[in-house]
């Protein structure tokens, strides 16, 4: 069973007032929270507005799976994109959810709607899939020996395992001597050795690292 929530549009900032954007922007939120994936729908000839970005940011918070929509793709020739261009420049404006599947549809010619919906099943299936303690675990020590997070002075950050808590998100934790030497850029490379191995396409993942005294 499939249960689809619509929500009314965000207009552009200034366009009409703001009052009501405000409205419609706080409606996308509580749908968000009542859903297992978010598709966040883009009009082509207008890109990427400043509350897409927004709304996705909060779509990732509250570990939704998300896809990303172009619509409107039957603009494709007054618009002058190419599909692979269109793909290169969400990328790189939605770079925070780089494992989101961009789906290109017409609504208008109901071209793409199919591939939508055979796109949010597959990530309700990745968002609710969970990855057996012995695989989490040998990823992840081959991730840190292959490279071993940065020296901070004297201390020496060590990981010593992890494991898959929850699923519907996906959920990690990872139990490592000292929790406050786990930087940003440190997390980021774990994750994508997470991907790597086992997609999570367009599912957000929760990681917490606890401390451990081997
Ligand atoms: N060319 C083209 N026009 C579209 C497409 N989808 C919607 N439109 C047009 O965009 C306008 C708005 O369409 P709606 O379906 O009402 O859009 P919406 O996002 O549901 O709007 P609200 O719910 O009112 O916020 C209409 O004039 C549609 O004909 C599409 O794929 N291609
Ligand atoms: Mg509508």
């Amino acid at each position: 069973e499939i249960q689809l929530i619509d929500t009314a549009g965000i207009r552009r900032r200034g366009s009409i007032k703001q009052g009501i954007e405000h409205y419609s922007v706080l409606r996308s939120i509580r749908a968000v929270e009542r859903c297992h994936v978010a598709a966040l729908v883009l009009d082509a000839s207008e890109f990427a507005t400043s509350q897409d970005t927004h709304i996705a940011s909060y779509i990732l918070e509250t570990y939704r799976g998300i896809i990303i929509v172009v619509n409107k793709w039957d603009l494709r020739h007054e618009i002058g994109l190419d599909k692979q261009t269109m793909k290169g420049r969400i990328k790189e404006k939605f770079k925070f959810a780089s494992y989101a599947p961009i789906v290109f549809t017409s609504a208008l010619k109901t071209d793409g709607v199919n591939e939508l919906l055979d796109t949010a099943l597959r990530v309700q299936v990745e968002w609710s899939k969970g990855i057996p303690r012995p695989d989490i675990r040998r990823t992840i020590l081959s991730a840190v020996a292959e490279n071993p997070p940065p020296s901070g002075g004297r201390k020496v950050l060590k990981v010593y395992s992890a494991m898959q808590d929850t699923t519907m998100p996906p959920s990690f934790t990872f139990f490592v001597n000292h929790t406050d030497m786990i930087h940003f850029s440190y997390r980021r490379y774990l994750e994508n050795k997470l991907r790597q191995e086992y997609t999570f396409e367009g599912a957000p993942v929760r990681f917490r690292f606890r401390g451990w005294k081997r």
